[in-house]
């Protein structure tokens, strides 16, 4: 018997200004990663001879695997070479502050042990333990925040909802059973497992078959143990009802700002989990671009990562979130702990974010000769380029703007960022 769903906690009852409590941490950290991993991993895209394309972890389904020939995909799945420490150090070098991981994603498995279904890793596979737990103590050591991704609805396997047209008998059950027997368990579990401050985000997906009154019951029962919990906006179908902490554009920067918090999921190549197929990687220096357009529209960036079976980060991923942690080293002071830039729209030469008396002007498209219009009417104290602190910068107020000399030629980074600061108000 679940709690009152409407009790004082429930998001129904909170205003806005209580749902932001706590989103601190997470509005300052704005880059993050996602962790798409599974059994799925093993297939990697690839069935009966015939690969598919997409989203790998949508196998099951694409190929229409029944479960007890999709279980045997567990009994390959020996991550052996997993080392959250290296994970976590890609993360932390890349300038991540936040990481979040599929602790179940549609196929069902839990990466976690788990008394609600015997489908997951420490029953299911010969690896035969947790792979959380050792992931969440790598991040304390590291001090980054963990979320656990979560689907409470569509679940394949444990007899959850199925997106279009079942093909297994284990999927005609009721929804509601499912929900007591096998999801609200498990977010228990994951709620009350690994300490009282993890995870520090609850990450919902598609809320299929969620009815206000089964959201209702979710969210209180996440509230019960964990209250105040951090959650995006996918628990629930009626945004009214469940809105979340924060919206989660997939794959797009949205064209016009949001007025609530938000954060852009991204894949690095076109699956989110593990495709052997998938060579789409996209270039380091898009991703640095579109981390500085979601970070000067006030959102946060969560960057996909699908590791393989053996618990390795496929290597184009690797390099590529070096490259963005090059780019960080020098240039992150634009990206952490700032809000959104004063242009609500993109610049002829790109974006711009804001922290206290600082703004930082986040050039993708050097100007030509250098010569940089900011349609501001205030005159900085001071104005530096990151990449070269020694090179030199004028600015002068001209007919109503900002106008920066810059050196003539771009000093070669994908994303050049001059820092301005302002006097004290
Ligand atoms: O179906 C999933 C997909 O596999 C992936 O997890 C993404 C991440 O946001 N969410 C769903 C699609 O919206």
């Amino acid at each position: 018997v679940m709690s009152n769903p409407t009790g004082s906690d429930s998001y129904a009852n909170k205003t806005n200004v209580e749902r932001d409590a706590g989103v601190e941490w997470w509005r300052d950290a704005r880059f993050g990663m996602f962790i798409h991993w599974g059994v799925y991993a093993v297939p990697a895209g690839e069935y009966g001879g015939k690969v598919f394309t997409g989203a790998s972890e949508w196998l099951m389904h694409q190929a229409k695997i029944p479960a007890s020939e999709y279980r045997h995909f567990a009994e390959a799945f020996n991550p052996v070479a997993y080392d959250p420490e290296t994970w976590v150090r890609a993360a932390v070098d890349a300038g991540m502050k936040y990481l979040v991981i599929t602790a179940k994603h549609h196929d069902g498995f839990a990466l976690f042990p788990s008394k609600a279904s015997t489908w997951n890793v420490a029953e299911a596979t010969p690896y035969g333990r947790d792979l959380l737990g050792p992931l969440v103590d790598a991040c304390r050591r590291a001090g980054l925040r963990i979320g656990f991704y979560y689907s409470q609805a569509q679940d394949w396997f444990n007899g959850g909802s199925v997106f279009g047209e079942k093909w297994d008998p284990v999927q005609e059950n009721d929804f509601d059973a499912y929900l007591d027997r096998v999801a609200i368990p498990q977010i228990r579990e994951l709620l009350t497992t690994y300490g009282p401050d993890i995870p520090a985000v609850l990450w919902w997906d598609t809320p299929s078959d969620m009815t206000p009154d089964r959201a209702a019951r979710v969210d209180a029962a996440v509230q019960a143990v964990a209250p105040g919990m951090l959650q995006n906006d996918r628990l629930g179908l009626i945004r009214e009802q469940h809105p979340g902490h924060f919206d989660t554009p997939e794959q797009r920067i949205p064209a016009n700002r949001p007025g609530r918090a938000w954060e852009t999921c991204m894949t690095t190549n076109e699956s989110w989990g593990f495709c052997a197929s998938d060579n789409a990687w996209k270039p380091a220096a898009l991703l640095i671009r579109q981390l500085c357009e979601v970070v000067s529209q006030g959102g946060n960036y969560l960057l996909n990562i699908g590791p393989r079976a053996d618990g390795t980060f496929p290597e184009p991923s690797l390099a590529a979130l070096r490259e963005v942690g090059d780019w960080m080293r020098v240039n992150g002071e634009a990206v952490h702990g700032t809000s959104a830039g004063p242009f609500p729209y993109r610049l002829p030469w790109g974006f711009a974010s804001r922290r206290d008396r600082m703004m930082y002007l986040m050039i993708d498209e050097w100007p030509v000769g250098g010569l940089l219009e900011v349609p501001l009417l205030d005159l900085p104290e001071t104005a530096q380029l990151l990449s070269d602190p020694e090179a030199p910068v004028g600015f002068r107020i001209v007919d109503n703007v900002l106008r920066i000399t810059l050196p003539a030629s771009a000093p070669g980074a994908a994303v050049c960022v001059v820092a301005l600061r302002f006097a004290a108000e």
